[in-house]
């Protein structure tokens, strides 16, 4: 039986609301645990990574002055410090989650998974999540993540960001909606695989996902899963920060996640962006849980 490591990264420093910060939480109180234990993993946690509130910090401290991006330092401090407890507990032989917090962590969680391995990832979000410090419309670092760890613009030389082994070849975005003006020059000139919501609609959630962790897969170690709510449609998610009207529904996520079950290349994973305060019954965090079981295994019968 694998080990799943929970990690909580409660971070809201990279969003444009505060509220994601309790989203370890309420992912945990929503059932995690269970919901693991019954997809036949073990589940063992690890806590959460403690992070000073934003209200305590300068947004502006320590960032180079041309750069915008908010929260920059805090940032680089919970990514750090997430990328060394998944290292950890890859060189342990178990597979690290971690709890968002904001889609910055993602930095980290990258990071760490491919400090000894060449990775792919699937990045399943509403968002391309590709902006840099320069072509970001809102300084919000849960914009950047992806391009972070790929070393695109002025972080080809962020020492805590760069992800080595992960190149552009290995990365799937599946789900996109909501694309700024310089990542979609990004994702029509790059190696990337992009599926928007239109390639779901044509050719199914199933041929998608079995396209997309074939291709982050390929020739590498192991797979990283991305997990933002808001890739779903915010009918069945809507406590998350950003919500994008048309994405993909309650069955079609967990089809998604049982693809990911079953190409068994899965080595890393985070669910991240549940908003409490935007929730309803805590239904988001609820489903976050039900969606990461079926990503490690969970079938009806
Ligand atoms: N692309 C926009 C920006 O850079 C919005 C980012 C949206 N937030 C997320 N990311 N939840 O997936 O600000
Ligand atoms: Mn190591
Ligand atoms: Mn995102
Ligand atoms: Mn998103």
């Amino acid at each position: 039986m694998s080990t799943v490591r929970i990690i909580g990264a409660p971070t809201d420093y990279g969003a444009n609301r505060r509220g994601v910060d309790m989203g370890p939480s309420a992912i945990r109180y929503a059932g995690l645990a269970d919901q693991l234990t019954s997809a036949g993993v073990d589940p063992v946690d690890a806590g959460d990574l403690v992070v000073p509130r934003a209200e305590e910090r300068d947004p502006d401290a320590d960032a180079p002055s041309e750069w915008n991006a908010k929260f920059l330092r805090e940032t680089a401090d919970v990514c750090r410090r997430l990328a060394e407890e998944v290292d950890e507990t890859l060189a342990a032989g178990n597979v690290p989650l971690a709890l968002g917090g904001d889609h910055s962590i993602a930095i980290g969680s990258l990071v760490g998974s491919a400090r000894d391995a060449e990775i792919g990832a699937v990045w399943f979000d509403a968002h391309a999540d590709l902006n840099t410090p320069s072509t970001t419309p809102s300084g919000n670092v849960h914009g950047m993540p992806l391009a972070a760890a790929l070393g695109l613009g002025e972080f080809a030389d962020t020492e805590w960001a760069n992800a080595s082994g992960l190149s552009p070849e290995n990365v799937a975005l599946v789900g996109l909606r909501s694309v700024d003006g310089a990542e979609a020059d990004l994702l029509r000139e790059g190696d990337f695989a992009v599926y928007t919501m239109s390639d779901i609609d044509e050719r199914g959630i199933t041929a998608v996902t079995e396209e997309a962790m074939a291709t982050a897969a390929a020739g590498v170690d192991g797979v990283h899963v991305s997990l933002d709510l808001d890739w779903l449609d915010p009918n069945e998610a809507p406590g998350v920060g950003t919500p994008v009207r048309g994405g993909v529904t309650y069955r079609e996520a967990h089809s998604a996640m049982e693809i990911v079950d079953e190409t068994a290349s899965l080595r890393s994973m985070e669910l991240v962006e549940v908003n409490p305060t935007l929730d309803q019954h805590n239904e988001t965090a609820e489903l976050a849980t039900e969606l990461a079981a079926s990503a490690f295994g969970k079938r009806v019968i």
